[in-house]
């Protein structure tokens, strides 16, 4: 099984958890979008929506972070007396992956990072659009994507409605973990596993003063979380200032330098 992630990207994040938590085998590559890696001509004829995380098992290859998660849930065993909660699980998890959080958390990035990342992605999609004519449309349709969501930060309603999903669904979570310790049951299953890199990013952003402080429980729930072993290995290792630094400065540098050679 061949795993394709970034440690900052949150889908793959979920994804992993889920591997770690099931002590499933898995060969890691890492794909950096901020170097547009996920746009290689390679990586794209096989995931066509360039996104991470990817899953291969053989020739076969899974493109979303849904799908992939429903996939590992039904291999070896379930994730503890998962078996019980499977029905919840399942709607946390397709609630979890309702949301999108790029615009959220776009909308809090600096603008002269996102454009800097975002212009240099435009001209790496529309050199690759030249260099492999058989995946131009494919280019073109990520081009157009790109373009919507640029759309949607300038529309303040989309940017609050978004907030406002997530809102209700820490709200959910506040509600679910009044009854239960772990989001579908008493055990930790897949809908936990998907749920902790929301609150990872809410807390990379800074934020969990405004969203996790008024949710006592979720807050509980948190700290637990992010003393389990797959937290450490899969987020926690990326947590600190100084690792993220390590993660985006060297990123910025190979754009820089590719963008005075136009090396697209
Ligand atoms: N619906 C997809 C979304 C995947 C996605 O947007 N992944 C982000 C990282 S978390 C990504 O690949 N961003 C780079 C890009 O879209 O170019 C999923 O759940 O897998």
């Amino acid at each position: 099984m061949q795993f394709y992630h970034h440690p900052l990207s949150m889908n793959s994040q979920k994804v992993r958890l889920a591997l770690e938590e099931k002590n499933i085998d898995y060969t890691a590559f890492r794909v950096n979008p901020l170097k547009a890696r996920n746009l290689d001509a390679e990586f794209f004829r096989q995931n066509p929506n360039g996104t991470l995380p990817m899953l291969k098992i053989g020739a076969h290859v899974l493109c979303e972070s849904l799908p992939i998660l429903q996939h590992i849930d039904k291999l070896n065993e379930p994730l503890g007396e998962y078996k019980d909660y499977r029905e919840r699980a399942e709607e946390w998890i397709k609630k979890i992956d309702e949301w999108d959080a790029k615009p959220f958390t776009l909308t809090h990035v600096p603008d002269r990072m996102i454009r800097f990342f975002g212009k240099f992605k435009r001209r790496v999609l529309i050199a690759r659009m030249a260099k492999n004519p058989d995946l131009a449309n494919k280019y073109h349709s990520k081009l157009n994507s790109m373009h919507a969501m640029e759309e949607q930060l300038k529309d303040t309603q989309a940017v609050d409605s978004n907030r406002k999903e997530l809102v209700l669904m820490l709200d959910d979570a506040e509600h679910q973990l009044a009854g239960t310790e772990f989001m579908a049951g008493d055990v930790f299953s897949v809908a936990d596993a998907a749920f902790i890199p929301v609150l990872a990013r809410i807390e990379l952003l800074k934020l969990s003063e405004e969203y996790l402080r008024p949710r006592p429980k979720l807050l509980d729930y948190w700290e637990r979380m992010k003393c389990r072993p797959s937290y450490k290995k899969v987020i926690g290792g990326y947590s600190s200032q100084l690792k993220q630094l390590k993660l985006v400065v060297p990123s910025i540098c190979n754009v820089g330098i590719r963008n005075v050679l136009k090396r697209f």
